[in-house]
């Protein structure tokens, strides 16, 4: 495997590539043209000069978090075509690139969804935390604004303001999509860009939802074990994989990580590690990634990721806010760094007692 960390590029992270090289064990970033829009076809040269700058620090460009998905393509409307040979022609000019990992989200209107983007942990440290009763009491609109105020001047991905300003419009579109219609406009879109993931390799890593469950009444599909078995049987093509993220599976304590894990071998091209702290089965917040701080068994998600071979890019997600650090929540260098080496660390006696 690659250990990673995500990067939003210079323009907007406050992480800069010379402390990601500086990560033990870190060879690699996931990286996004975070300015794009969804449904344009990115240009060549922008995409080289993401990738050259990232080289020139002396990490590699390991897959592309995120190319979103224009709405028209989940709702299935008939201008989906243009999108969808947008989205074609970007992963052409990837595939050209010689990028072969793409992450995405199928999930309406809302990315991942939280309630609290800087809840007190009893070390003092901050971090995202989500609680149901929080979201029944809000209406989706006031739910960016709550984001927004939360984000240390930051565009969180999947809550950027241009989106965020048709989100009456955006509930719109979905009313008549339920998880049927949303599971036919996935399998309609995976068909027709295959055929370009073949040619270059590219492997398609869906994220899972988050929280895996529905949210303000929006179907959500990509939630646990049967529905991801399902879509890769519905597209049993290897390039149809996902982005195994166990922080989103995580989410629903009915999800048995370790054996979702086992049962997607061959399909996860992309691991997102972290661990999450249930104070109640509704009521949750990011802890540090070490399995003593919160309610995952971190060795048993590696070990499983180990006994199926995976050896695509992994990266520590999600990090708590410590030692004063002002950055994008979940997105700061300290924690992930520590995230990143303990991941390292577990896969390391891992493999030493495989021998
Ligand atoms: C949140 C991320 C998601 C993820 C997208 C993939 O921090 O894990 O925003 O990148 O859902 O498209």
């Amino acid at each position: 495997m690659d250990m990673t960390l995500r990067w939003y590029g210079r323009k907007f992270d406050t992480v800069t590539l010379k402390q990601i090289r500086q990560i033990p064990g870190v060879t690699g970033v996931i990286s996004t043209l975070y300015d794009s829009v969804p449904g344009e076809a990115w240009e060549t040269d922008k995409i080289l000069a993401l990738k050259n700058e990232i080289e020139d620090a002396g990490l590699k460009l390991l897959g592309i978090e995120s190319v979103n998905i224009h709405d028209a393509i989940k709702v299935g409307s008939p201008d989906r075509e243009q999108y969808i040979d947008n989205y074609i022609t970007t992963l052409e000019r990837l595939g050209q690139a010689d990028i072969h990992m793409v992450c995405y989200n199928f999930m309406p209107v809302f990315d991942w969804t939280r309630t609290e983007l800087a809840r007190v942990r009893p070390d003092g440290s901050t971090v995202l935390a989500y609680t149901q009763e929080a979201v029944d009491k809000l209406n989706p609109e006031d739910m960016f604004a709550s984001i927004e105020a939360d984000s240390n001047g930051s565009i969180l991905p999947g809550w950027e303001p241009e989106r965020m300003a048709k989100i009456k419009d955006l509930f719109a579109m979905y009313k008549d999509v339920d998880d049927e219609k949303l599971f036919a406009n996935l399998k309609y879109f995976l068909e027709r860009i295959m055929p370009v993931c073949d040619k270059y390799d590219i492997n398609m890593a869906i994220h899972p939802d988050d929280p895996a469950w529905s949210v303000f009444g929006l179907p959500r599909i990509i939630i646990n074990k049967e529905n991801i078995l399902r879509m890769m049987k519905m597209v049993d093509n290897p390039h149809n994989g996902v982005t195994f993220c166990s922080g989103s599976y995580g989410t629903n304590l009915e999800n048995d990580l370790p054996d979702m894990i086992r049962s997607l071998k061959g399909r996860i091209h992309f691991a997102h590690v972290r661990n999450l702290k249930f104070n109640t089965p509704t009521d949750f917040e990011e802890s540090a990634h070490l399995s003593s701080d919160g309610s995952f068994d971190m060795y048993e998600i590696m070990l499983a990721l180990y006994d199926i071979g995976f050896n695509g890019p992994i990266r520590p997600d999600h990090g708590r806010m410590i030692w004063d650090e002002v950055a994008m929540p979940g997105y700061g260098l300290y924690d992930r760094a520590l995230g990143a080496a303990y991941l390292n660390g577990l896969w390391e006696a891992i493999v030493k007692s495989h021998r």
